[in-house]
């Protein structure tokens, strides 16, 4: 086993404040924590199975980051719509108009497996190397069943690759294709015959829909949902990001993971969630470059006890974000997250936002995920805009050594 000592630890478990542990200890048994806690208090029969020691010199450890909300794989790039809505045009009207999604979804179309995956990876290193260990990848620029699954596929492979775990997502109801104009309700029954199919090659962990007036309606929304409680796959939705469509209840009564977004979100949405103990993620990286200015619900989420995670949302039309560091801080700053509740929505909630109980925090028996920071207190994660705090990423165990600052 392997002992990494002399750290301070954020365990961002229990009630204290960060879970802190001075003079801590982290005993890691191939890619699980096999113990967590005050060096003096290591068990005698654990310290004499320790094999190497790492010293930390009081460096500070975290949970490895979750970033549970992307749309990584995609082609080409939105920039020139960028300028455009600086210069006037909403997201709305470039949407109806024909760009927006649907032309990431042209691009993403024309390109081949190996080369999404180069784009993609090259996205995934600065997520990395920003202190990401787990990440959601979502399906929804292919919007038809080769370019789901292409999509799907991509998001796998780099599941497969060291230092990184991925989860994937079937959003092909993300936004209705120029072949199905018109015909919206016939695509929404093309898209579960293609779900059932990429789930029997076991390409999707959940299930997501964008419902929104330029997207797809709460009646389409569920008979996806059906479809997925079906098969036993959970559920999560893009809600109340741009108005009120009552989403939030319509996913809480499928008992959904998440719900994404939630500018628009009301109190029977808040109250809905806090009953089917649905996880509110935040995304203030779309609400920024969106120039949004309706805030969610922050405290009242709060005040319900409704769990909140934070993510970046990175995709190239809403959100090219990629510091989930730097999403933390825009939750503190934009939406009045504290800059404890910004690490424990970027690790504990995340994975709860996933579905996923064997992380997110430092505890015996998880995976050994975590991230040795450059810091003087875990404050600075989210105080911090972007720079390289980043020293150490271990991830399953697995010490990765993409990251050059070292
Ligand atoms: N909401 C978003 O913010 C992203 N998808 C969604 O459903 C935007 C995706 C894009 O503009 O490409
Ligand atoms: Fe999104």
């Amino acid at each position: 086993m392997k002992l990494y000592r002399d750290a301070r630890l954020a365990t961002l478990d229990g009630d204290t404040p960060w879970g802190a542990i001075e003079n801590g200890a982290l005993l890691v048994d191939g890619s699980r924590i096999a113990w967590v806690g005050e060096l003096a208090a290591l068990p005698a029969e654990l310290a004499v199975q320790v094999q190497e020691e790492q010293h930390l010199h009081a460096a500070w450890v975290t949970p490895g980051l979750i970033d549970c909300h992307t749309h990584l794989v995609y082609g080409g790039l939105r920039a020139k719509e960028f300028e455009a809505r600086l210069a006037g045009v909403s997201y709305e009207e470039i949407a109806r108009s024909g760009g927006g999604i649907r032309s990431t979804v042209n691009s993403t179309r024309q390109m081949g497996e190996s080369a999404l995956l180069k784009s993609a990876r090259r996205r995934l290193a600065a997520l990395k190397s920003d202190g990401v260990t787990t990440l959601e990848i979502k399906s929804g620029y292919g919007l038809s069943l080769v370019d789901e699954a292409r999509m799907l596929q991509v998001a796998r492979r780099l599941g497969h690759e060291d230092g990184i775990s991925v989860q994937t997502t079937f959003l092909a109801l993300h936004a209705l294709p120029p072949e199905y104009e018109g015909r919206a309700d016939d695509y929404v029954s093309d898209a579960l015959g293609w779900l059932e199919k990429l789930h029997e090659h076991q390409l999707v962990d959940a299930v997501d829909a964008f419902c929104e007036r330029i997207a797809f309606s709460p009646a389409q929304v569920e008979r996806l949902f059906a479809m997925a409680r079906q098969l036993g796959l959970p559920v999560k939705l893009h809600a109340e990001q741009l108005s009120d469509q009552g989403g939030a209840q319509l996913a809480a009564r499928y008992g959904a993971l998440s719900c994404d977004h939630l500018e628009w979100l009301s109190e029977e949405g808040i109250a809905a969630m806090a009953a089917a103990g649905t996880v509110a993620v935040l995304l203030p990286g779309a609400f920024q470059f969106l120039r949004e200015t309706k805030l969610p619900p922050v405290r009242l989420l709060r005040e319900a006890g409704v769990p909140m995670a934070v993510s970046t949302d990175h995709n190239p039309g809403s959100s090219p974000l990629l510091s989930l560091r730097l999403a933390m801080h825009l939750a503190c700053l934009h939406f009045g997250l504290s800059p404890e509740e910004a690490l424990r929505g970027a690790t504990v909630q995340a994975a709860r936002a996933l579905g996923l109980a064997d992380r997110g925090r430092l505890r015996a028996g998880l995976r050994a995920d975590f991230c040795v920071w450059d810091i003087d207190h875990p404050r600075e994660l989210s105080y911090w805009m972007g720079g390289a705090l980043l020293r150490r990423r271990v991830c399953a165990g697995l010490e990765t050594e993409e990251n050059p600052h070292g």
